[in-house]
């Protein structure tokens, strides 16, 4: 590596792991970003296409000299937004196929006492139930499930109408999507449609391509994700602000380590009961482990640390570091940003990297099928090959002492509740937005901005996601935060409540009273669905559409399909988007000028690129101040 640690990563955590990496001739995902060098030129604009097999074509835009169109003679626009609508399709799908597993989790529930799932929520399974028409009167509980699981599996594939969730909107946003014709329709079809009109002689003109991106971004944002998070809250329990700790500290040399590292709460659940199980707790003191320790990863980590109050072990660019630590006696993996690298770590320790899903096998990893059929039960197979595996354990062990305490779990519940308990219910009617709308009124918060996302080599580990959010803080701009970057934030103690240090005035008053950190913890990538209906509250409340709040979105760090179909869909919602990154588009001026530009008049929202953080800060902040300043706030 041609410098130090500390220019990969801004988390000293990883320092010593990324050494004893080195040493034992363990390569990481920085090692294989510095191979790569230079990345292919016309990957990075967007203009190689691969759609049909007369190519590869790439269009030439350095000199020129060389091709300006593909052998069918689809041109830089057609290419790049046809790559581009694909992207978003399939992060629209992932986001929706984890939608759809929990509505069939829920059916489980319902209909499945083998299972061993439960449902949590009943007030929001009724409430939901209620929303979509489901009669609930003298309804037995399970069967009320049922029928809102059905109800929502039918999302997917319904011939006629549009997304249930689309009501939620407000009403203004719903105009524009109408009249633009990108209200979602069924999921499946949305994304289908994707990919039939950008297979070759289809779409060609670059603005409708990205009508039929949008549209299943929206399918995303107000569909799939949604689903994901409304029904996991059903079945799993709303999320409440629990104190944890995080970082690659959690682990402990004394005790069965487990790493669950994916994406679904079906399995991290299910996990999470199986490794409470007394047996396999006496099995672990049987193998001389005092117990079994369970820690997150990424986003399924976000999920069972929000509901739980489980330790969040790392993100994305950690988890070939947890395996280098040899104390991981075992990586359960699901679905989603898991490198494949993983396989060829833990191939050098005793770890044991387990694949679950039948959509993520790796080789050289052990698969052991998660069935949500009976949940419980195959989930306790796994945590038993976990628990066997302690005795295995080599020598090279080092655990990092870094860790940090902050508070997760801020729902949209959790943050009303917490408002709530402090402006007191006479003022103003319990359980709405009113007390975050005054005070952004009077100016305490200036407004909010989402920092989430993924990590990304292009960006230095973790200083995407912390710079910008210390710079909005302490700017008076609270902070919401999902995924990867919410591992950054809490790793870099800005979850704790003495981050109000760092605050500006008005928002140290505002956690003060209320007591919460000026970095509040929504969880994982699905739940942006939660952000976007905390904004059409709050619209409704202030009366005005999405794009007149004093809100943005920022993405320091992404790098995931999911990650582009979430910035279309907040775009389309009416939010302003900072990414730390460049998409692959830049070949083409027209669809870098739409995104960055037209799309402003249409949706409100617009896509911004800054890859300093405190110039993104900045651009962030002037674009609230401009929002206030028209709202006469
Ligand atoms: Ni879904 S999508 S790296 S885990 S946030 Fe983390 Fe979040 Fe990006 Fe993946
Ligand atoms: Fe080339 Fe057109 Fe085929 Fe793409 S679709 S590979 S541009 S011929």
């Amino acid at each position: 590596m041609s410098c130090d640690f500390e220019c990969l990563s801004c988390d000293a955590a990883n320092y010593k792991l990324m050494e004893k990496a080195r040493n034992e001739k363990i390569e990481t995902v920085w090692d294989r970003a510095e191979a790569m060098q230079p990345q292919c030129g016309f990957g990075e604009m967007g203009l190689c296409c691969t759609n049909c097999a007369m190519g590869p074509c790439r269009i030439v835009k350095v000199s020129e000299d060389g091709p300006k169109k593909g052998i069918c003679g689809a041109d830089e626009d057609t290419i790049a937004s046809r790559n581009l609508a694909r992207s978003i399709a399939a992060g629209s799908s992932a986001h929706s196929d984890h939608g759809r597993d929990i509505a069939h989790a829920l059916y489980h529930a319902a209909k499945n006492p083998e299972s061993g799932y439960k449902v949590k929520n009943h007030k929001k399974l009724i409430s939901l139930a209620k929303e979509w028409g489901i009669d609930t009167e003298n309804q037995d509980i399970k069967d009320i499930a049922a029928n809102v699981a059905k109800t929502a599996l039918e999302e997917f594939g319904k011939p006629f109408g549009n997304l249930r969730f689309i009501q939620r909107a407000p009403e203004d946003r719903k105009k524009i999507w109408n009249k633009m014709n990108v209200t979602p329709r069924a999921i499946d079809r949305d994304i289908v449609e994707v990919l039939h009109s950008t297979h070759i002689g289809c779409d060609a003109d670059y603005r409708n391509i990205m009508t039929t991106a949008i549209r299943a971004a929206l399918s995303d944002g107000w569909g799939g994700s949604m689903i994901g998070t409304e029904l996991s809250d059903i079945l799993f329990g709303v999320p409440e602000p629990h104190e944890i700790e995080a970082n690659l500290g959690v682990l402990k040399e004394d005790e069965v380590n487990l790493v669950i590292h994916g994406h679904e709460p079906t399995l991290s659940e299910a996990i999470l009961i199986a490794v409470n199980d007394p047996e396999l707790i006496e099995l672990a003191k049987k193998q001389g482990a005092e117990g079994i320790n369970l820690v997150g990863m990424c986003c399924t980590g976000n999920e069972i640390a929000m509901r739980h109050g489980i330790p969040m072990a790392g993100n994305f660019f950690q988890q070939e570091l947890a395996i280098v630590t040899g104390a991981v006696d075992a990586m359960v993996v699901d679905v989603q940003c898991i490198m494949p690298a993983l396989s060829q770590v833990a191939k050098c320790y005793h770890t044991k990297l387990i694949t679950t899903s039948p959509k993520a096998k790796i080789p050289g990893a052990i698969h052991m099928q998660f069935n949500e059929e009976e949940a419980i039960e195959s989930a306790k197979r796994i945590v038993k090959e976990a628990v066997m595996n302690f005795k295995n354990r080599q020598g090279n062990i080092f655990i990092p002492q870094e860790k940090s305490k902050g508070f997760v779990g801020y729902s949209n519940e959790a943050i009303i509740n917490a408002l709530d308990k402090v402006t007191n219910s006479t003022a103003h009617p319990s359980g709405t937005v009113k007390p975050l709308a005054d005070a952004i009124k009077s100016g305490v918060l200036r407004g909010a901005v989402a920092i989430v996302g993924c990590n990304n080599h292009k960006v230095l580990h973790d200083k995407g996601h912390v710079e910008l959010a210390k710079e909005l803080i302490k700017n008076d701009v609270l902070v919401v935060t999902t995924g990867c970057g919410a591992y950054a934030c809490i790793k870099a103690g800005l979850m704790s409540k003495e981050a109000r240090g760092l605050c500006g005035k008005g928002l140290a008053t505002v956690c003060e009273l209320v007591n919460i950190p000026p970095v509040l913890h929504m969880g994982s990538c699905v739940d942006i669905s939660r952000i976007l209906l905390l904004l059409s509250e709050l619209a409704k409340f202030m009366n005005v559409d999405i794009k007149d709040l004093p809100v943005a979105g920022a993405a320091p760090e992404w790098m995931s399909e999911k990650a582009l179909s979430i910035g279309t869909y907040v775009v389309a919602s009416g939010v302003y988007t900072m990414l730390g990154v460049a998409p692959q588009v830049t070949g083409s001026d027209n669809l870098t000028r739409f995104l960055t530009n037209d799309v402003k008049d249409i949706y409100g929202g617009y896509f911004d690129i800054e890859s300093d953080p405190k110039e993104a800060a900045k651009k962030i902040i002037s674009c609230i101040e401009e929002k206030r300043k028209i709202l006469s706030i």
